[in-house]
């Protein structure tokens, strides 16, 4: 599916979705951030999609942040719309059953690394750099950035970031645990794709109720938090996947799950 600063395409049960501005760094203007919640609608409801690797069109830039030029120009009222569009669009990565994986194949600064912090994990290119330069523009995160960068490194080392707006690269992100793993540019979309590959094969229900789990428990007090793994734990009991993972695990075969 193409359409003006976006395209995706799929193949057995995963989805690449790219933005594609690539002449300005794939930087999130209003069109692109609409035409990204429609696939991200579009993608929620194809039941032939289980997992979403999101990445940069071009060997730049995953998303260099939210459009400068045209944020400059922006009235009050506007930016509270540009604001809601880009929280809705993390809400909905948030809330999406299926895993989706950022593959960052160069900067992802400002709204782009808050919109890579927002996937399930992150996949990173030799080369890659992340930022937050909101506060040499004058402004700060705002799609999350600050609340999320402290929960996953640690408030000290968000605050240099956050009020340095300095880049940092993808080894030093691995090292921090931003990301998961960096690869060579050249092999980033076929080891993110492998990685989603592997996903797919498992039981799909069970991958969507982690995902719940892990994302609902860490705001949560964890007696709370591990009483809410029990239930989803218990509910798989209800599936069909369940029976036939431990059904093929007796049997000495492979698993065929339905996802149901
Ligand atoms: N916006 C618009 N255009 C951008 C851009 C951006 N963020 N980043 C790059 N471009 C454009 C450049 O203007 C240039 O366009 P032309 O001049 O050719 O038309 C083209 O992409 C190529 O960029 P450069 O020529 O600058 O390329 P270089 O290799 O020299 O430098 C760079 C690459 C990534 C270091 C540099 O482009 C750069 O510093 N870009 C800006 C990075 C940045 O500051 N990003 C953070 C933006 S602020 C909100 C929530 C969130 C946000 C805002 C509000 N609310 C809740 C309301 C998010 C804010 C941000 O992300």
């Amino acid at each position: 599916m193409h359409l003006k600063n976006l395209n995706w395409t799929k193949k057995e049960g995963v989805a690449l979705l790219l933005i594609d501005r690539s002449q300005q760094l794939n930087a999130l203007n209003r069109n692109t951030l609409a035409e990204l919640e429609s696939a991200l609608c579009a993608l929620a409801q194809d039941d032939a999609v289980r997992v979403i690797v999101l990445s940069g069109a071009g060997d730049k830039a995953f998303v260099a942040g939210a459009d400068i030029k045209e944020m400059a120009g922006l009235d009050p009222l506007a930016a509270a719309a540009f604001a809601r569009q880009g929280q809705k669009i993390l809400a909905q990565i948030a809330g999406l059953s299926k895993p989706v994986i950022a593959a960052v194949n160069g900067y992802a600064l400002g709204g782009g690394f808050e919109l890579a912090l927002a996937c399930d994990f992150i996949y990173a290119a030799e080369g890659a750099k992340f930022g937050f330069p909101e506060t040499t523009l004058g402004i700060m995160p705002g799609f999350g950035g600050t609340q999320k960068l402290s929960r996953l490194v640690g408030a000290n080392i968000a605050r240099e970031l956050i009020f340095t707006g300095k880049m940092i690269d993808a080894e030093r992100a691995a090292t921090l645990g931003i990301v998961n793993r960096v690869v060579p540019a050249v092999d980033l979309l076929e080891a993110t794709l492998q990685t989603a590959d592997t996903i797919v094969a498992n039981g799909g229900v069970g991958v969507a109720m982690a995902k719940e789990a892990i994302g609902k428990g860490l705001d949560m007090p964890l007696a709370e938090a591990l009483a809410f793994e029990g239930n989803l734990f218990a509910l798989l009991f209800s599936t069909e996947d369940q029976k036939e993972g431990m059904r093929a695990f007796i049997g000495k075969r492979p698993a065929v799950f339905l996802h149901k």
